[in-house]
Formats: structure tokens, C-alpha cells, sequence
């Protein structure tokens, strides 16, 4: 494959990676209520009462971890109550529907309820204490990097059916549902949390009252479902928060344990994924960079949405400028290989760039530059040379030490929009 069909191949899967989401719609017992259409109502003087919580994340954007003891991490960036709430019976359901979902985005899909003691509609925020009722995490790992509740949620049309505790307590109850993408999460601040809340009204004369976490204190930047690389093998999965409530507290301790783990089948160690690295020649690593693409051009599907204005928004994102430089505007299109014995991730960057002129080395072996505003080519470093890994003004080569120190790099990768 020549240097210029590589880049074309690059250059159109750009589309894969398409913007954020938000929830358009929620069914609950069978009722179809309206999300709060950020994009729209934000900017309208007189926008309708809805169940949902309105927020100001208009870029579509999400929480960062360095913000999780924020309120914002609560009902997103600047949040507040909706005005109505959708009555839902004890063992009910609600069905949150998101107008989107990139397929790159993988990671946990978790809601959770807090009871708002009286009316949500002028609650404060950051007293309510949530407890999980719902979390998919990842479901098969065959795959890196596998296959996850986001994954799940894209299939069904872009939702989830959430199953209301049968035991719950009548009253106002706000429902905070979550996607939390994990692209990027190998670095430290690199998850990206989507927090979305509407109100219920638990009817029936059910009696639990669970004890609730609130929200400033879910998470941590350094939980083991947070700060975690989802592109080498995982052999388990944990969901991050508080453990998962379920109708009947003698079941909840066991059903908490199982859902926060998904083991999965495909149980490679990171030694031997290691170790097959290592043993691979370059061109092996360029060659299976080739047959990601190709695959990732051919088999992923396309967003539904505006993928041109996602995509800018994606890249605009204010908080991807909190991390390293490699954020700014990239885009790596390297879906790992479905060959399982050997998936070191080689990150080749395609895309807008805004570094104009910057070099990016990628694990020491290939560089690329960032011309007119998109990343170029990638090309390989001279043989017997490496170069410091990376996005820098300039490209460092140095000469090779060992071969094994140079294809270690190899697994380090560059960060992800
Ligand atoms: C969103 O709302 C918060 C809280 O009111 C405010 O601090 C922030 O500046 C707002 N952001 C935008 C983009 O309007
Ligand atoms: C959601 O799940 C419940 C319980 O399984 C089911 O009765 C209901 O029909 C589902 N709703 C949708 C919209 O699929
Ligand atoms: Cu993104």
C-alpha cells in the first residue's frame, strides 16, 4: 500500500470519531418525555419545562476527572433541576436515548438514584447522595479494546433500559445516568464523564431508603475504572463508584461484587502481550497499522449525527487542552488488530492538527508533522535511529540503544481526543 493511499485511508476515517452526546429522549413506564436539547434550548429565551436538568455544556463536552469534586461532575457543567419529574412505579423503567454516540468512545454506562426529600425541581445539587441501580462495564474483551456498555447502548439505538429497584421508597427522585468514555484514560485525567439527570416520582408504598454517596465524592482520578488502558488486554473491569443497589438488601453486598467485575474471557496477560510486542519486527508494527485502518475504515459505523460539526466540537473541546499537548486536535485511528496474539497499539495521528509545524513522534520508530492544520504521513525513522516520543517542536533522533528498548516504545501511546 503506497504512502498516499495510507493517508486518504486515514484522512476518511476522521469521520469514525464524531462528537459527544447528550440525552434526547427518555421513555419511563411507557411515557416518552423530552431531553434537554442543549444545542437548542440553551440558546432559547423561553425554552420548554422538561423532566431534564438543563445544562451549559453546549460544546457537548464532558467532565474530567480533575473535576470530580466539582459540582459539575453532579448534572454536568452548569446544571439545574427540570421543572417536572415522570412518575415511575417501584420495578418500572426508564429508557434514557442519546442523539448520538462516537464508536470510539468505550466505557461504562452507570446510573444511579437520589432522593430528593421533597421536590427536585429546586433541589440543592450537592446534597443529593446517589445510590447505583444500573451499570454495564465491559462485556468481552476477545477484542481489544473490547467490547463495552457504550458499544451495547450504540446498538440499541443509542439507549438504555434502566429497571427502577422494586423496593424503592415513594417520593422525588433525581435519576443520574452517566457515560464515562475510557479512550483516553490510559494518562491520568484522560477519562471523559457525560453525567445526565432527570427527575422521577417513585410511586407505590415501597420502604427502601438506600444510603447514597454524593456526588462530589463518586470518583476518584486514580480508580481502577478510571485510570485505565482499555488498548492492551484487561482480565477484569471494575465499574467505577459506589457498588450497584438491588431490590432486597440481603442480595445487595453479592450482586454489587459481580456487577463491579466483568471478567472476561479472553484473559491474556500483559506479560504475553508484552512479550509478543517485543518480539514483533517494525515492519510488522507498520503493517498491522495498515490492516487497522483498512478495518476500521470498512467495518465501523458512522455516526448518525453531523459528523463535521461533532468533530469540530470534539476537537474544541475546552478540557482536552488540560492535558498533554497530544490532545489538542488528534485523532488516532488505530483500532487495535483483531489478531489476538500481538496487538501492540501504534498510535498514527490523522486529523486536524493545531501545532502548526509540530512533530509527533509516534514510539520512537515513525514521525509525522503537523502541515496546514492535518497531521501528514507517517514515516518510519532512519534504521539504526529512534526518536523521542511525542508531540514537540522539534523531533529528537537519537541513535537506536537497543532494538528491545526502542520497540518498547512502542506501547507507549499518544493520547486520544
Ligand atoms: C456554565 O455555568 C457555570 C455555573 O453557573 C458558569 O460558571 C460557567 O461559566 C458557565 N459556562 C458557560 C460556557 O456558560
Ligand atoms: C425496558 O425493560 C422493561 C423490563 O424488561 C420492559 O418491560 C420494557 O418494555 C423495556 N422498554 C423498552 C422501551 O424496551
Ligand atoms: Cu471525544
Amino acid at each position: 500500500m503506497s504512502l498516499s493511499k495510507i493517508a486518504t485511508l486515514l484522512l476518511s476515517s476522521v469521520s469514525l470519531v464524531a462528537g459527544h452526546g447528550y440525552v434526547a429522549s427518555i421513555e419511563v413506564d411507557g411515557t416518552t418525555y423530552g431531553g434537554y436539547l442543549v444545542d437548542t434550548y440553551y440558546f432559547e429565551s423561553d425554552p420548554p419545562e422538561l423532566i431534564a436538568w438543563s445544562t451549559n455544556a453546549t460544546d457537548d463536552g464532558y467532565v474530567s476527572p480533575s473535576d470530580y469534586e466539582s459540582v459539575n461532575i453532579i448534572c454536568h457543567k452548569g446544571s439545574s433541576p427540570g421543572a417536572l419529574s415522570a412518575p415511575v412505579a417501584p420495578g418500572g423503567w426508564v429508557q434514557m436515548t442519546w442523539n448520538t454516540w462516537p464508536t470510539d468512545h468505550h466505557g461504562p454506562v452507570i446510573t444511579y438514584l437520589a432522593n430528593c426529600h421533597g421536590s427536585c425541581a429546586d433541589v440543592d445539587k450537592a446534597t443529593l447522595e446517589f445510590f447505583k441501580i444500573d451499570a454495564g462495564g465491559l462485556i468481552d474483551d476477545t477484542d481489544v479494546p473490547g467490547t463495552w456498555a457504550t458499544d451495547e447502548l450504540i446498538e440499541d439505538g443509542y439507549s438504555r433500559n434502566i429497571t427502577i429497584p422494586s423496593d424503592i421508597a415513594p417520593g422525588y427522585y433525581v435519576l443520574r445516568h452517566e457515560i464515562i468514555a475510557l479512550h483516553s484514560a490510559e494518562n491520568l485525567n484522560g477519562a471523559q464523564n457525560y453525567p445526565q439527570c432527570i427527575n422521577l416520582e417513585v410511586t407505590g408504598s415501597e420502604t427502601a431508603t438506600p444510603s447514597g454517596t454524593l456526588g462530589e465524592a463518586l470518583y476518584k482520578e486514580t480508580d481502577p475504572g478510571i485510570y485505565v488502558d482499555i488498548w492492551n488486554t484487561l482480565s477484569t473491569y471494575t465499574i467505577p463508584g459506589p457498588s450497584l443497589y438491588t431490590a432486597g438488601s440481603a442480595a445487595t453486598a453479592t450482586s454489587a461484587t459481580t456487577a463491579a467485575a466483568t471478567t472476561t474471557s479472553a484473559a491474556t496477560t500483559a506479560v504475553a502481550t508484552t512479550a509478543a510486542a517485543v518480539t514483533s519486527t517494525a515492519a510488522e508494527l507498520e503493517a498491522s497499522t495498515q490492516t487497522r485502518v483498512t478495518t476500521s475504515e470498512s467495518s465501523a459505523p458512522t455516526p448518525a449525527s453531523d459528523d463535521t460539526s461533532q468533530l469540530n466540537q470534539g476537537d474544541a473541546d475546552p478540557l482536552d487542552g488540560n492535558s498533554a499537548p497530544a490532545t489538542t486536535t488528534t485523532t488516532v485511528v488505530a483500532t487495535p488488530a483483531a489478531s489476538s496474539e500481538s496487538s501492540p497499539s501504534s498510535g498514527v495521528l490523522s486529523g486536524a492538527c493545531s501545532q502548526e509545524d509540530y512533530w509527533y513522534c509516534n514510539g520512537g520508530t515513525a514521525f509525522q508533522r503537523c502541515v496546514n492544520g492535518e497531521w501528514d504521513a507517517s514515516q518510519s525513522v532512519a534504521a539504526g535511529t529512534v526518536c523521542t516520543a511525542g508531540i514537540s517542536e522539534t523531533l529528537t533522533i537519537s541513535a537506536a540503544s537497543t532494538r528491545r528498548d526502542s520497540l518498547r516504545r512502542h506501547l507507549a501511546r499518544p493520547k486520544r481526543h
